[in-house]
C-alpha cells in the first residue's frame, strides 16, 4: 500500500507512535509518506520505502496566526496526487483530521477517492479537543473520518462521553518494538556516569507539562531517597521543568537529580533504570511507561485514564489515585528495597511489555487499512 501519515514531529507520544508505525510498515514493504512541518524526531530517512514531505507555511505579516491547516491540506492534495497515495492515516485529531477532511473533499472534486483513518491519542480529546472553541470542528472531523481508532479503551470511552460521535471507535493499543537492533556507540555510556553502585536509579520522561504532575515526581523521590540511596533522572523539556529544578533546590536534593532536557539516549538511560515514575493527572495510554517496561523497568503510576490498561497492579508496578504521593513513595520503596523483589518486578515489567509487541499490533492496523480500501 502507499500510505500518507500525518503527525506531530516532536518528542510527544503521538508523533513517536506514528513514526514507529510508519517505519515498521515500510519494513513490511509498504510505501510510507510522512507529511508534517519538520522531520519527525525518531525518523531516520535512510530507510527504504520511507519519504518525508515538509509542510511549509509562508509567513505573511497580515496574519496574526499563520494558516497551517490550509498549507497541510494543500500539501496533502499535491502529495497524494504526485505519488498515487491510496490511504491517509492522521495521528492526533487537531488539526490533522480537519485538514485531512478538506484534502479529501478537494481530491473528490477531481474524482480521487481516498480513505482517511484518524487515530485519537489523548490530549486531542481530553484536554484540548473538548474546549468549546474547538469542539464542533473536532466532532465534525472525527465523524467524517472513514475509520476512527483510539489508543486505549479509556480514551474511546472519554471520546464517546465528551463528543457526539456517530462512528464506531476501534481500540488499537500503542506498541513497542522489543527486538530493536542495539545502538552501537563510539563512546560507551557507563552506569557510573549516572549513579554510584549502591544507588537505585529512578527515571521520569515527559514533556514536563502540568498534566504530568512534575512536582509529585520530585516529592515522591524526596521520600524515597530518605530511605534508600537513589538518584532521579528527569528526561525531557517543558513548562514545568524550571519549577521542578527550584523545588529540588528547596528540598536540598538537587545533587541527587539530573535534568537531561530532551534526549536521544532514552534507551540507554532506561537500560540503567530501576524504577519509572508517571503520576500524571490523566494519560490516555502512557507510552513512556510502556517504553520503560520494555527495558525491564517497573512503573509507579497514577491509576488515571488508560494507565491501568498498561501497568499491572502488583505485577509490573503499582497504581495509586492521582496525587497520593505517600502511597506512591511507599510502593516505590517496596519495589526498590530488596534486590530479589526488584529483580522480580523488572522481569514482570518486561513480560507485561511483551503484550504490546509491535508484531501483534501492526497487523491490526494493516487489517483496518485493507478494509478501508475495500470500502472506498
Ligand atoms: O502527553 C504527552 O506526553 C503527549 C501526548 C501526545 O499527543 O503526543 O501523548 C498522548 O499520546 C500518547 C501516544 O498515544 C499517549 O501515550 C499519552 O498517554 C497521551 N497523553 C495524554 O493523554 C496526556
Amino acid at each position: 500500500m502507499k500510505i500518507a501519515i500525518v503527525c506531530y514531529p516532536t518528542f510527544g507520544g503521538s508523533g513517536v507512535v506514528a513514526t514507529e508505525l510508519g517505519l515498521e510498515l515500510a519494513k513490511r514493504g509498504h510505501e510510507i509518506h510522512f507529511i508534517t512541518y519538520s522531520q519527525p524526531v525518531r525518523l531516520a530517512l535512510l530507510n527504504q520505502n520511507v519519504f518525508y514531505h515538509e509542510v511549509h507555511v509562508p509567513e505573511y505579516p497580515l496574519f496574526h496566526y499563520q494558516p497551517y491547516e490550509l498549507a497541510l491540506s494543500s500539501k496533502l492534495v499535491d502529495t497524494i496526487k504526485l505519488y498515487d497515495i491510496e490511504l491517509l492515516h492522521v495521528h492526533y485529531a487537531i488539526p490533522h483530521a480537519y485538514a485531512g477532511y478538506m484534502a479529501k473533499q478537494m481530491l473528490a472534486e477531481e474524482g480521487i477517492k481516498i480513505p482517511m483513518i484518524t487515530t485519537l491519542h489523548g490530549t486531542d480529546i481530553t484536554l484540548v479537543g473538548k474546549h468549546p472553541f474547538y469542539k464542533p470542528a473536532v466532532t465534525f472531523s472525527i465523524n467524517q473520518s472513514d475509520v476512527v481508532t483510539s489508543v486505549s479503551k479509556s480514551l474511546r470511552d472519554d471520546t464517546y462521553r465528551l463528543f457526539d460521535i456517530k462512528k464506531d471507535i476501534q481500540v488499537v493499543p500503542n506498541f513497542i518494538e522489543l527486538d530493536k537492533e542495539p545502538i552501537i556507540d563510539s563512546v560507551p555510556c557507563y552506569r557510573s556516569v549516572l549513579a554510584a553502585k549502591e544507588e537505585r536509579i529512578i527515571t521520569h520522561i515527559s514533556n514536563f507539562r502540568k498534566v504530568k504532575r512534575i512536582e509529585d515526581i520530585v516529592r515522591i523521590f524526596y521520600k524515597i531517597q530518605k530511605e534508600i540511596p537513589a538518584k532521579l533522572m528527569m528526561v525531557g523539556d517543558g513548562p514545568e521543568k524550571e519549577k521542578a529544578e527550584m523545588l529540588c533546590e528547596d528540598l536540598g536534593i538537587h545533587k541527587k537529580v539530573i535534568f537531561f532536557g530532551n534526549s536521544h539516549e532514552i534507551e540507554k538511560i532506561l537500560g540503567y533504570s530501576d524504577l519509572f515514575l508517571l503520576p500524571s493527572e490523566t494519560e490516555s495510554f502512557g507510552l513512556a511507561a510502556l517504553e520503560a517496561m520494555s527495558c525491564g523497568v517497573p512503573v509507579i503510576s497514577s491509576n488515571s485514564g488508560g494507565l491501568p490498561e498498561v501497568n499491572e497492579e502488583g505485577f509490573s508496578g503499582y497504581l495509586s489515585d492521582v496525587g497520593n504521593i505517600d502511597e506512591m513513595s511507599k510502593n516505590a520503596i517496596k519495589i526498590l528495597k530488596e534486590d530479589s523483589v526488584l529483580e522480580q518486578f523488572k522481569h514482570n515489567a518486561l513480560e507485561t511489555a511483551k503484550k504490546f509487541d509491535i508484531k501483534n499490533i501492526l497487523p491490526l492496523y494493516e487489517k483496518i487499512y485493507y478494509e478501508a480500501l475495500n470500502q472506498t
